[in-house]
């Protein structure tokens, strides 16, 4: 594959506007897992600057909640024109730093146009609700009120996208916004942050601090968990990372909504449209190479189809371009780092120790990159569903199944601790039914006849079981950045008691 000339690492930093003093100086090295080399060692906060973020925040929410919320839907539209503007460059720093291809960088930084988009209309759309009251002459309402500061903790592989379908609405529900970044992928946070000043800037009576980007590892986004002034923490990442932030704010009675592990499906039953079925396939579980938390990890084929759909996807996957993944033409890029690459392969040996059939998973392009993890993706025929299939793997590993009767594959599906995304793959509208119905998925995401990655933001984004529970970005997802108050105004001359309860003095 020839990789054409594209910016330099450079070039990519300058043309975020991050200047060589913010690069340097510090003890946090960020790299690209395009080559291994070392683009930054940034300067880290302390526990005490996170504290004074915090301090910093809760002032500007008392004045940030006291803006009417469309007037506060007017900086968050001059934020999505700064994101178009800086559409290309935020794009290729994305591909830079956390290694995923430059359509899909490009891709992230749409969703968040998109979300600004949204979070724009949604700013004359907070409505609450008129609830008739059973007493007469009273009036029952409710109101949504901005809640306060709002922590939100995103996850490498998808640098900017979680953060600003967070962002996007704290903003216009009233809330400033603490943002504690992937040690992996601070740059990108850095970059967003430049692009949200400048949309702070003209709109000219923002208050400071409304986002505040908190860099630093584990400890620095332990701060934000434990502080009682931080009533939203939003997490994006693994499942292991939830289990010890969920349990922290729910013992000071903060809201976490949590997006964590997926181990995300796909059901392709006799009567799907193989061809289609087929670009899903490969768009969901090598985009990203494998590390979105929608990649598609389980093929679940009917038996009758399997020896047709199977080679073909053999013969796509060794013809796949792995390399640069800012070059043109290549639709596979590296994993994040060796560590990454370790557990790709420790789980490829666990499934060919319980009979799987291995094909490709190695390492590629070793020599011209040695300091780098790319793999060639991975096609496992399993005999069954074992414990490393129901695990989730962030490495572009497939799984494949074979299923007999539609009761099966829903069971399959839903048998593993994991529930996010899910889709069929079928042109029967019995089954397709049956599969978003009760009985069907016990994902938040169900799809059919398109693949499990790739959701739009309108939708409400987040799952079930070790997933976490949570919900981001569109449909009613606003309401966890507010907080609701339930009003009954009495507009009579006497006092009635709910329930007909007399109390006379
Ligand atoms: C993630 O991997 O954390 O649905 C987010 C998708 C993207 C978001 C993925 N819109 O694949």
């Amino acid at each position: 594959m020839r990789e054409a000339a594209h910016p330099s690492a450079g070039d990519i930093l300058s043309g975020n506007g991050l200047s060589a003093d913010e690069l340097g100086g510090g003890t946090l090295a960020v790299h690209t897992p395009i080559d291994g080399s070392q683009l930054a060692s940034l300067k880290v906060h302390s526990p005490d600057d996170a504290q004074a973020m915090i301090f910093r925040c809760i002032e500007t929410f008392w004045t940030w909640r006291l803006v009417p919320a469309p007037r506060r839907g007017g900086l968050v539209r001059l934020f999505g024109e700064e994101l178009r503007a800086a559409k290309a460059d935020l794009g290729h720093l994305v591909s830079l730093e956390a290694g995923k291809i430059l359509q899909e960088g490009l891709g992230e930084v749409q969703e968040m146009i998109d979300i600004c988009d949204f979070a724009v209309g949604l700013s004359r759309q907070l409505y609450g609700l008129t609830i008739a009251s059973e007493r007469p002459g009273h009036a029952m309402r409710e109101t949504w009120h901005p809640v306060g500061p709002c922590g939100v903790i995103t996850a490498f592989n998808f640098p900017v996208a979680p953060f600003a379908w967070n962002a996007a609405l704290a903003l216009v529900c009233g809330d400033p916004v603490i943002w504690k970044p992937s040690e992996k992928t601070p740059l990108s946070a850095l970059a967003t942050a430049k692009i949200f000043a400048r949309a702070a800037a003209r709109y000219k009576d923002a208050p400071e601090f409304l986002l505040q980007v908190l860099i630093g590892g584990q400890r620095a986004g332990e701060i934000l968990v434990d502080s009682r002034d931080v009533p939203v923490i939003s997490a994006t990442g693994s499942t292991r990372m939830g289990r010890a932030i969920g349990p922290k704010v729910a013992e000071r009675f903060g809201r976490s909504i949590l997006e964590l592990g997926g181990n995300n499906a796909m059901v392709v039953a006799p009567s799907a449209d193989l061809e289609m079925a087929l670009r899903a396939i490969v768009f969901s579980a090598v985009g990203t190479a494998g590390q979105r938390c929608t990649s598609l990890r389980r093929l679940i084929v009917h038996e009758e189809i399997y020896d047709r759909l199977v080679p073909r996807l053999l013969d796509i996957y060794k013809r796949l371009p792995i390399g640069d993944p800012l070059a043109d033409g290549i639709l596979v890029g590296p994993l994040i780092d060796a560590r990454a690459f370790e557990d790709m392969q420790r789980a490829i040996a666990e499934a060919k120790a319980d009979g799987g059939r291995v094909h490709g998973g190695g390492r590629a392009l070793e020599e011209r990159y040695p300091n780098a993890h790319y793999a060639s993706p991975a096609l496992i025929e399993m005999p069954g569903q074992t414990d490393i299939v129901r695990h989730e793997t962030f490495a572009p590993i497939l799984y494949a199944l074979k299923y007999r009767d539609f009761a099966e594959a829903v069971d399959l599906q839903n048998a593993v601790p994991q529930g996010l995304a899910s889709c069929i793959f079928s042109t029967d509208v019995r089954e397709t039914e049956a599969f978003l119905s009760a009985v069907g998925s016990d994902c938040g995401i169900a799809n059919v006849n398109i693949g499990p990655s790739g959701a739009e933001i309108g939708g409400a984004f987040g799952g079930e079981k070790e997933t976490g529970g949570g919900r981001e970005s569109g449909s009613d997802s606003w309401k966890a950045y507010m907080r609701r108050q339930t009003n009954t105004v009495n507009y009579s001359r006497a006092l009635p008691l709910a329930q007909g309860i007399h109390f006379e003095i």
